[in-house]
């Protein structure tokens, strides 16, 4: 194998991660929506530098890019392009750039052939999805994605057309049996345990089950001046109640975490007593059954506090994902690649989701984490070292030299 130049694959990988970053659709922060205009920005650069490595690019009918190189069954390297609301820059475009760069390594013809993927939804920022374009590629897209709306009213479907797509071609996405002989993501760690280690890569043995939903909260709307406290039926400081006991729910449980992260509180005037809530809630945990009865003791809690306050409640549940154990043959050849460079490999769980989590529903699935600053992500402040980009690039070349199909 031709000798692996780290400090030049870093300077690459920071040179494209910074020719990325600015493809956002506002200035000064960083968002970049699925089938948005600059989704289409970011999969055309990408495009290039895929075919200037030596790949044949498609494009699937969810926007998915698939960077080509060798015949027949194959090792699949991806990650998205999608960002969060105001995120960093390597939150998914390291883990594409990766892949282009591991296949550029060896001049467009890796021992093994690679499929490189670029996947479009993986934050779940425009619409109520999360990991629909992996899903697709992994056969187990669910149709009823393309009625859910953004926050403008656009379906799912709307706007995958007006990307130029056909959703009745969104089969054809899917990879046939035995096609892929595994997948692996590099991704920021997203976390200070690999910082914590002093190491530069970790390797990661699971990824969270998540639970996502809405939980809606109707009483009345009324004067904030003229009600007296005691006839009040207050939307908001119901769901406040239920926002604690989501807290105290995700502090029960070891390995668990309870998020609200939306509140969208009706009509959202400073004079009114506000007549309807929304807020979501994101609940995540290693073992599926935990989560689950955590879902269920959530929503106990929730319907009590309402009854008691005269409130309604209900629930819409959008996004539930089993949690996935990644593949150890996999997690061993990636351990020997992090060897091969003298490193020590730190084993550990992901608590962010990842498209490895669909993939792993076509093929044996694994992942590389990368330090990242702080553990810092999903915040402008995110940052990757050239030099752990490199080293992390540098093992994913030494895993396709060992790899076999
Ligand atoms: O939310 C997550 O875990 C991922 O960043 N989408
Ligand atoms: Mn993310
Ligand atoms: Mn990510």
């Amino acid at each position: 194998m031709a000798a692996i130049d780290i400090k030049a694959l870093g300077a690459r990988a920071e040179t494209m991660i910074s020719a990325l970053a600015p493809i956002s659709s506002e200035p000064g922060r960083l968002i970049r929506l699925f089938l948005s205009p600059e989704h289409r920005r970011a999969a055309d650069m990408t495009a290039q530098w895929m075919r200037d490595a030596g790949m044949q690019v498609s494009e699937d009918a969810l926007g998915t890019l698939r960077g080509r190189v060798g015949e027949g069954r194959r090792l699949l390297i991806g990650s998205h392009l999608d960002s969060v609301i105001d995120a960093g820059n390597y939150d998914g475009p390291l883990g594409v750039i990766a892949g282009i760069l591991a296949v550029e390594h060896f001049k467009g013809r890796p021992p093994v052939p690679i499929d490189v993927l670029a996947f479009g939804d993986e934050e779940g920022s425009r619409f109520p999805s999360t990991l629909s374009t992996s899903a697709a590629v992994a056969g187990v897209f669910e149709e009823e994605t393309l009625g859910l709306s953004d926050r403008n009213g656009v379906t799912y479907g709307d706007a995958l057309r007006k990307y130029g797509k056909n959703p009745a071609d969104i089969p054809k996405a899917a990879y046939r049996r035995g096609e892929a002989a595994a997948y692996v993501e590099l991704h920021i760690e997203q976390g200070p345990r690999l910082e914590a280690a002093n190491e530069p890569l970790g390797i990661v043995t699971g990824i969270v089950g998540q639970s996502r939903w809405r939980v809606i909260v109707t009483g009345m709307a009324g004067h904030a001046g003229t009600v007296p406290m005691d006839l009040r039926r207050d939307a908001l400081a119901g769901s406040a109640e239920m926002v604690l006991a989501a807290e105290r729910i995700g502090r029960a449980h070891e390995g668990m975490v309870a998020t609200v992260g939306i509140v969208d509180a009706r009509p959202g005037a400073g004079n009114i007593i506000p007549g309807r809530v929304m807020f979501t809630v994101d609940l995540r945990c290693m073992d599926d059954a935990t989560r689950k009865a955590a879902v269920a003791e959530f929503e106990d809690k929730a319907r009590d506090i309402a009854k008691a306050r005269k409130l309604e409640v209900t629930f819409e549940h959008f996004h539930d994902v089993s949690a996935t154990v990644c593949d150890a043959g996999l997690q061993d050849t990636l351990a020997a690649a992090i060897g091969d460079l003298g490193h020590r490999a730190i084993r550990m769980p992901s608590g962010a989701g990842h498209d490895g989590q669909m993939m792993a529903k076509l093929c044996p699935a694994a992942m590389m984490f990368v330090r990242c600053r702080d553990g810092i992500s999903h915040n402008p402040a995110e940052y990757a070292s050239p030099d752990d980009m490199g080293t992390a690039i540098a093992a994913l070349i030494r895993f396709i030299g060992r790899f076999r199909t």
